[in-house]
């Protein structure tokens, strides 16, 4: 599996986003800093509405705090400013193009991640030979307005199904009261977003969200 920042994703339980809707600008390193130290194991940025001179600053500035940790840093939805930043990764909305699209840009090195809403889509992105998935949003979720929440009834199905060749990070209203729900219903990975940027204490809110994760 591609990955150059050393860290294995097979070993990843909690993936972290920096959601620039959260996040003020201001304030990214002192953020990337608590979820590093709280445990995060993939960091992500998000930038949705940002212009490309924007997400170049804040992978720039996010980018050495990830590599210092040996952590993967990922790019949500622009392949060119991946590939610019040299960043680890690449995560792909359903409707931002194909892996083979995308595997142009940024080469044969780079991790490619998929957002998956369904069974048949977790497939697919199996198929086409994405490095893993987002399988979500379990529940509605303000951070990905508008979308239906697809409950917890297919988590160990694709986990059966999908989650035996690659990583699937369960996504969407994932808190840290309803995450040992969502382990029990077959979960082995989780992103989660507001819970964590929203907390007054963000080390210690994905501390906590990781050691339910691995069961401590
Ligand atoms: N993608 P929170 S749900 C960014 O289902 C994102 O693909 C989703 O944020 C998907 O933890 C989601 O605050 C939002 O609910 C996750």
């Amino acid at each position: 599996m591609p990955d150059e920042s050393g860290a294995p994703i097979s070993a990843a339980v909690l993936y972290a986003i920096l959601d620039l809707g959260y996040v003020k600008p201001a304030r990214l390193e002192e953020t990337t800093r608590c979820l590093i130290a709280g445990g995060a194991d993939l960091l992500q940025l998000r930038a949705k509405g940002c212009s490309s001179e924007e997400i170049l600053g804040f992978g720039r500035r996010i980018q050495p705090l990830c590599r210092e940790a040996n952590i993967p840093f990922i790019v949500n939805d622009h392949s060119e400013l991946a590939r610019e930043l040299g960043a680890d990764g690449l995560h792909l909305g359903q409707d931002d193009g194909s892996l083979e699209e995308a595997r142009r840009v940024v080469g044969p090195e780079m991790i490619l991640g998929r957002s998956t809403h369904s069974l048949e889509q977790a497939r697919a992105a199996l198929a086409e030979g994405f490095d893993y998935i987002g399988f979500g949003p379990l529940f509605p979720t303000p951070t990905k307005f508008g979308r239906p929440g697809i409950g917890m009834e297919c988590i160990a199905a694709v986990e059966k199904e999908v989650g035996s060749s690659i990583p699937v990070f369960c996504i969407g209203g994932i808190k840290r009261r309803n995450l040992p729900e969502v382990i029990a219903s077959g979960a082995r990975r989780v992103v989660i977003v507001s819970d964590l940027l929203r907390s007054p204490d963000i080390t210690t809110a994905t501390r906590e969200a990781r050691a339910i994760c691995q069961g401590v």
